[in-house]
């Protein structure tokens, strides 16, 4: 058994019991195709063994949940991708929510939560649905356009550094950054590699758009800093939540409204079904990140002894979690792998769960219930109009190119 990255993994053969798995779920051929390989992993046993990295993996609902709700021994403060902060070092300064535990994370999480609540989404949510409407106007002039920059990109790059409260110029950094943070999530491979000169500039550039004198007085960002002036956290960690924003909000959403665009095009009673009935808009797009799982993977990292799935676990161990299997597990979904809006998508880990279940999930679901409703009153019939083209990236599922046609409706 070979370890392609030794510098990453720890021993390549798997402890006692545990059963090996040789595929990379790291590579174009995964990507292309990851559900066979999800099936092999759920049904090789609750905790499996990845031979090329020698790290263990679980694959299966209900292993999945029990570590992401067990922060304590499951821990993201070493980081929440391949790499160990403590043995492996770090590439970016850590996010002070993603990759920090209790009491740090708590305090992060507090402020991000009110900055993305349910009442600051209810005063964006006319503007963003204007904003889809005019978006879905100009498609169904066009006729047959590319759903993936034309759509699932255009509209979130228009109404998120908005509602941050960005200023215009360099927003065309956001999608090569996120695309290079997303992939350093996963091995240092070709994928990582050819991301980091497109991201090069990009890293200054956020770090610079995250300082309060770059901020709008109304939005997200000043929102942040207003919570340091009140000395809940310092000016410094207010940029930082600002930055983790900006990271984690754009390239999610893309590949979210995304998966929802192609769903609709390859499931046709499902466009029809929410064409007749547009209060499934919301149900619809959360099917989606159930179905297609934007997010695909995340690791954690034992913080002591454990056991998952019968196997004894040391301490300062990294774990990875397929929240792509998970959200297709037979054992707990029935036909996982059909697309449906109606749905009981409750329990889903496309969002994570527990303390660091998207703090952005509200925001999501807005973006993706207006682009849906737009679509579903003013659009008749979509139909691919060529071969989708997909992003390959170490942690996120979706398309580079998606081509379609629609009718007015
Ligand atoms: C969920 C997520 C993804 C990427 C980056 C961050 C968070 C961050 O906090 O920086």
């Amino acid at each position: 058994m070979s370890t392609l990255f030794p510098a990453l993994g720890g021993p390549a053969e798997a402890p006692p019991g545990v059963p090996a798995l040789d595929a990379d779920p790291f590579s174009a051929g995964f990507f292309a195709d990851p559900y066979p390989v999800h099936g092999q992993l759920r049904e090789a046993g609750p905790f499996v063994w990845l031979s090329q990295y020698g790290i263990g993996a679980v694959a299966r609902y209900a292993e999945v949940r029990q570590v992401l709700m067990d922060w304590e021994t499951f821990s993201s403060a070493r980081g929440v991708g391949m790499a160990d902060f403590v043995k492996h070092g770090r590439f970016r300064l850590p996010s002070i929510i993603l990759e920090a535990d209790p009491p740090q994370h708590t305090r992060s999480r507090a402020v991000l939560g009110r900055a993305l609540s349910s009442v600051v989404m209810k005063g964006l949510r006319e503007k963003f649905a204007a904003e889809a409407d005019r978006i879905v106007d100009e498609l169904v002039v066009k006729g047959t356009f590319d759903a993936c920059t034309d759509l699932a990109e255009a509209f979130p790059l228009r109404v998120f550094p908005d509602a941050i409260g960005m200023k215009r110029e360099g927003r065309d950094n956001l999608l090569p950054y996120g695309d290079m943070v997303f992939n350093s999530f996963g091995p240092p491979n070709t994928f990582f590699e050819a991301s980091a000169p497109r991201a090069a500039a990009a890293f200054p550039w956020v770090e610079t758009q995250a300082l309060r004198e770059n901020l709008a007085p109304e939005g997200f960002g000043e929102i942040c800093y207003q919570a340091a002036d009140r000395g809940e956290i310092t000016h410094d960690e207010a940029g930082k939540l600002v930055r983790a924003m900006l990271t984690a909000g754009v390239d999610t959403t893309v590949n979210g409204i995304g998966a929802a665009v192609y769903a609709m095009a390859r499931f046709p009673e499902q466009w029809r079904k929410l064409r007749d009935n547009r209060t499934l808009a919301r149900a619809a797009f959360e099917e989606a990140v159930r179905f297609e799982s934007p997010v695909q993977t995340f690791f954690r990292t034992t913080t002591r002894p454990t056991e998952l799935g019968g196997c004894p676990l040391a301490e300062g161990e990294k774990i990875l979690m397929f929240l792509g299997a998970a959200n297709r597990d037979p054992r707990k979904w029935e036909n996982p792998d059909t697309y449906d809006i109606q749905r009981a998508t409750a329990g889903h880990v496309g969002f994570g769960a527990g303390i660091h279940m998207c703090v952005g999930q509200l925001l999501a679901r807005l973006e993706g219930e207006v682009v849906l409703d737009a679509m579903a009153r003013k659009i008749s019939t979509i139909d691919l109009a060529g071969t989708p083209e997909r992003r390959y990236n170490n942690t996120l599922r979706g398309l580079s190119r998606l081509p379609v046609t629609v009718t007015a409706a």
